[in-house]
Parts: C-alpha cells; sequence; structure tokens
C-alpha cells in the first residue's frame, strides 16, 4: 500500500482528501519541491526544504511544522514506501476556503501532500546527450519562486517535446534564462557561464551542486546571461535538474553544439557529480 504524506500524517493513498476548493487546484496558489532519493537516501534534502519555506515566505504562505519535523516525515515516508532510487514530490497550497483570489479570510491551515515514486537515473541520455530548442519565456517575472503556476514551463515543454527535443532553452528577447524545469549552461574556453540567479531563474539545488563541482576540477564560473547566439557558440552545453543531473545538450534546434558529443569538461562535471551521491553506479 502506497503511503502518502498528507499535512502532518502518513496515511493510505486511498485516505488521502483533497477538496475541490483548494487553492491549489483552483489558482496553482500554492508551492513544490522535486527532492532524489539516491540509494535509500535523500539527496540535499536540506537545501530542497530550506527553499521550499524561501519559496512559501515570498507568497507569504504559513507551513505549520518546524523544517525538523518535515525532514523527518520524509525519511518515514520513503522508509514506509521502501524507496531506494526515485523521487519525493511534496507540495503546500494555501489551504481550502470558498473561491475567492484574495488570501482566505480567516486564514486556512495549508495544504501538504507528499508522495514517493521509484525512478531511474536517465544513465544513456547523460552519456549520448539530449537535443534542445529555443522556446520564448513567457512566464512572469518570480521565476525564483518554485510556485505551483507552471502553465509558462508546461506550455514550454510541450513545444520543445513536439519537436522531438528533450528540453526547451527559453529565453526573453534573446538573452538565454533557464529550462522549462531546469537550468542551462554554456561552456567556453573551459569556463562556464550561466543566468544569475535573480527573480527570472529558479536557483536549481543541481546548480548549486555543479558550481561545487566546478571549483573541484578547476573551472572558474561566470554567473552572466548569454543570449541565443552565444549559446550556438558554446564549446559544450549542459542543463541540470534533480532529476536530469548534469545532462549534455548536443544540439539546439538542431544545430550542433561543439563537436555534438558530450564534451570533456562536461564529462568531468559528471564525474565530480557522482562522487557527491550516494551511490555510483557509474555513467
Ligand atoms: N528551473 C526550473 C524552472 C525548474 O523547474 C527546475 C527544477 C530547475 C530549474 C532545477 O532545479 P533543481 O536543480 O533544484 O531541480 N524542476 C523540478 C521539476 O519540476 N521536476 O524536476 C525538477
Amino acid at each position: 500500500m502506497v503511503k502518502i504524506l498528507w499535512n502532518d500524517r502518513i496515511i493510505n493513498e486511498e485516505d488521502v482528501k483533497i477538496g475541490f476548493e483548494d487553492r491549489g487546484y483552483q489558482f496553482g496558489d500554492g508551492v513544490y519541491e522535486v527532492i532524489k532519493i539516491y540509494n535509500g537516501d535523500v539527496f540535499t534534502a536540506t537545501e530542497h526544504i530550506d527553499r521550499l519555506y524561501e519559496s512559501a515566505d515570498k507568497i507569504q504562505l504559513v507551513i505549520p511544522y518546524t523544517k525538523d519535523v518535515l525532514h523527518k516525515m520524509l525519511y518515514e515516508l520513503i522508509e514506509l514506501n521502501e524507496v531506494k532510487n526515485g523521487q519525493i514530490y511534496l507540495q503546500v497550497t494555501r489551504g481550502t476556503s470558498p473561491r475567492q483570489h484574495n488570501f482566505p479570510t480567516p486564514a486556512v491551515e495549508s495544504v501538504l501532500t507528499a508522495y514517493t515514486k521509484e525512478t531511474n537515473r536517465p544513465l544513456s541520455q547523460l552519456q549520448t546527450g539530449v537535443k534542445a530548442c529555443f522556446v520564448e519565456d513567457m512566464r512572469w517575472l518570480r521565476c525564483d519562486i518554485k510556485s505551483l503556476n507552471l502553465l509558462g514551463n508546461v506550455l514550454a515543454k510541450q513545444e520543445a517535446v513536439s519537436k522531438d527535443c528533450f528540453e526547451a532553452i527559453l529565453h526573453r528577447g534573446e538573452v538565454i534564462t533557464e529550462g522549462s524545469s531546469s537550468n542551462m549552461y554554456g561552456i567556453k574556453n573551459g569556463v562556464l557561464y550561466t543566468h544569475p540567479a535573480n527573480n527570472l531563474i529558479l536557483n536549481g539545488i543541481t546548480r548549486r551542486v555543479i558550481f561545487a563541482c566546478c571549483e573541484e576540477i578547476g573551472m572558474p564560473v561566470v554567473e552572466e546571461a548569454f543570449t541565443k547566439q552565444q549559446a550556438l557558440e558554446m564549446d559544450e552545453f549542459i542543463m541540470s535538474s534533480t532529476s536530469a543531473e548534469v545532462m549534455p545538450i548536443v544540439s539546439i534546434d538542431d544545430q550542433m553544439i561543439g563537436s555534438g558529443t558530450r564534451g570533456q569538461w562536461t564529462e568531468k562535471l559528471q564525474q565530480a557529480f557522482e562522487k557527491k551521491i550516494p551511490v555510483s553506479v557509474g555513467i
């Protein structure tokens, strides 16, 4: 029986009751996280939980449990569901109350749900790399918040998939921001370039792990926005996310990047990343 974390209780899936007037359902009024489980251990759990509370804070949503309690509940959940390798999806909404745009008056309890899922690492794509395409970034101006409102991201990913691409590279005008569910980086002459962590992108947890990896392998990081044209002229290109890890992008809009295969710096980064995850099955 699959167990779900529902507020501060872990219960059977069929016992979870979500109101049709849940503000997450009606407005996308809430925040979420996707966290990776490697070898029964939650990877970068503290960073994800911290970012969840930061996102909640930015939309004035109160999570009525301490970070510590949430941390313990997540461990309990993966133990009960016996997940070895997979992920946790966790979301918190502003609760259930008669539909009105402004916050419920009086305030209601937020609604937290978290569940686990077994997933495999994308091992072959980490070697071969994936195709991407440019898509105009049509999202709002608070992309630093990991909000449940994902329509802009959903439409961008759909456009990419319809073009047989793994990911959409979003751009505002000529400037690359990030992916529909990932961060984007170009590598030129041994330097890693990526958009600064401001309101236009999500400050990815994998992005932070990549910065640590860059330090270890002696690769300078420049947090500066670059253009679509500059992207096409990079020696190597990568995207990162909790599920995609350090993923090579070998073509954009059917134009080859560098040699059109995984580059040497990408491989070094992947190796450094691999050493940080609790299980090493090789890439
Ligand atoms: N940018 C966006 C818009 C994202 O949705 C994500 C993660 C990232 C960057 C990368 O952040 P992490 O490195 O912290 O994962 N998106 C999650 C999602 O919705 N599915 O998988 C990861």
